[in-house]
């Protein structure tokens, strides 16, 4: 079988070290037991090489033999189907998996990150924008408690779509939005507390402060 490789930012500032997306490859590659290594691409100066791989110059992206495959919902899915765990075979199975994977990155992620853009720049001005951003926020936010009162996974079992999920919803929780979603923080203390998670953050916490050596 061709070997895996995650390519990520060289560096990155000490703000998003711990969610920088290569960690959602990492973890899928922990839970399914395959081998990978990590490769790294300048994040102060970004090549054609880099753009012809990743069109919006971002990381990550997962390469394996002729494959090169961006977005990391489409890397997760791509793994998904190569380990043949991290998602049911049957296809009713394959598709609660899928339309939960879309639901983290288009419904949930799609306001969590505008939300922590504001957050990291510290701009508390409540602009009529920003009031619009954080309702539409808190109404994804009460959807998803109610969803995760009820199950400890979005499908029958560990997937993909809580890769996605947890790791969209831990953004928030870092910035204190969860205060009132007790369940919504269960799940991500549910999903980060397994040892492919443990690993994927300490070696991704580990890669960037030999970045800085
Ligand atoms: N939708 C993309 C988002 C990728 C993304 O936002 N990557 C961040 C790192 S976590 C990045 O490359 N940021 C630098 C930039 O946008 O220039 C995915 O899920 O792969």
């Amino acid at each position: 079988m061709s070997e895996f490789i995650i390519t990520t930012f060289d560096w990155v500032p000490e703000t998003p070290r711990g969610y920088v997306r290569d960690i959602r490859l990492r973890w899928a590659m922990e839970e399914a037991g395959l081998p990978y290594r990590v490769e790294s691409t300048s994040f102060t100066s970004r090549s054609d090489a880099h753009f012809a791989r990743q069109p919006f110059g971002q990381v990550p992206w997962l390469t394996h033999g002729d494959t090169s495959i961006f977005e990391s919902g489409a890397a997760l899915l791509y793994l998904a189907e190569q380990s043949g765990v991290l998602m049911p075979q049957d296809a009713m199975g394959r598709y609660k998996v899928i339309e939960w994977l879309f639901a983290g990155l288009n419904s949930v992620e799609m306001a969590t990150v505008p939300w922590s853009l504001f957050m990291f720049s510290d701009d508390t001005q409540k602009t009529p924008g920003r009031k619009t951003l954080d309702a539409f926020l808190a109404s994804r936010l009460h959807h998803m408690e109610q969803v995760l009162a009820g199950r400890e996974w979005l499908a029958d079992a560990f997937s993909v779509a809580d890769i996605v999920m947890s790791d969209a919803l831990r953004l928030v929780d870092r910035f204190n939005g969860l205060e009132q979603h007790a369940a919504s923080r269960d799940y991500i203390a549910r999903a980060t507390a397994r040892p492919a998670f443990l690993k994927a953050h300490a070696d991704q916490m580990a890669f960037y402060a030999a970045a800085d050596a």
